[in-house]
């Protein structure tokens, strides 16, 4: 499983008074203790209602990048910020994200190619996210036949059903598994997937309860990587447990302290 660490994103206060104040040694330590943590990669995400987008997303790619050099996953809706964070990665980078969206595909897979990135595919469009899993579905297919158009091979996507927070639409938590299953179907090999985990249980009280069962859920469903808290200790266990449980891991009996 493929460990994307979502805590360098300006949404986190301490993250966004750091970017704020260009102030690299939070943003350089916290960065550190997430692949301390665990983290295959890091989500960097310069947060919302920003006006100097670009230039911040530049200055937080170079600040992590002087310190480790895992690959980095430039989370933007805005393809300025986009592409000004791709543009100063130096190591592996993933593009997150595409929609399904004309336009939107039409800016982001040359820009994937051009920087020969991986790209995160949400499974949505202008009418915004599905009400159900074949229609998740649906886009995921678009989505793949596109990226083909522009010579990407289905290998560079991961697909992503989009987690909604169980508290705004509680449905949607197993249409989402579902979703997961059809995307094996897709293709062969099967498609690679992601979530943002940590969306199910957004104004949920208890949320690591909810997050690492919703994770064991989705694992058995064939989730490939996972944008989570990496400083949750017992998620991270569940996380190991599950490849245990995938056969990902040989078994050993100290599996957890591995
Ligand atoms: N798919 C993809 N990318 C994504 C998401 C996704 N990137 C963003 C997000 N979803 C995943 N990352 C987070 C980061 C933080 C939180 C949830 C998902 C979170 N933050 C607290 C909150 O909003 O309550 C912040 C609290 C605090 O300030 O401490 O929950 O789905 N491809």
């Amino acid at each position: 499983m493929l460990v994307i660490s979502e805590r360098i994103n300006g949404l986190f206060v301490q993250v966004g008074k750091a970017i704020d104040d260009r102030d690299p040694r939070f943003i350089q330590e916290h960065a550190l203790k997430q692949v301390a943590c665990g983290a295959h990669a890091l989500d960097i995400n310069v947060g919302p209602g920003r006006d100097d987008g670009p230039a911040a997303m530049e200055w937080l790619v170079n600040t992590v990048q002087e310190v480790t050099s895992v690959p980095l996953c430039i989370d933007s809706p805005g393809i300025k910020t986009m592409t000004a964070g791709v543009k100063a990665c130096r190591n592996k980078v993933i593009i997150n994200s595409t929609t399904a969206e004309m336009k939107k595909m039409q800016a982001i897979f040359p820009l994937a190619k051009e920087h020969d990135a991986d790209i995160i595919c949400l499974t949505m469009d202008e009418r915004g996210i599905p009400n159900d899993a074949e229609s998740r579905a649906e886009m995921a297919m678009l989505m793949m036949t596109t990226a083909m158009e522009h010579d990407i091979m289905p290998d560079r996507l991961f697909l992503d059903p989009l987690v909604m927070p169980i508290k705004a639409a509680q449905d949607q938590a197993m249409k989402v598994i579902r979703a997961m299953h059809l995307f094996q179907t897709l293709n062969d090999p099967a498609p690679r997937t992601v979530v943002g985990l940590s969306n199910v249980s957004n104004g949920a009280k208890e949320r690591s309860i909810i997050n690492r069962t919703y994770l064991g859920m989705l694992m058995g469903a064939g989730l490939g990587a996972a944008i989570v808290d990496v400083q949750d200790e017992l998620l991270m266990e569940a996380i190991k447990a599950g490849e245990l449980l995938r056969a990902e891991k040989l078994y050993c009996d100290d599996f957890l302290r591995a």
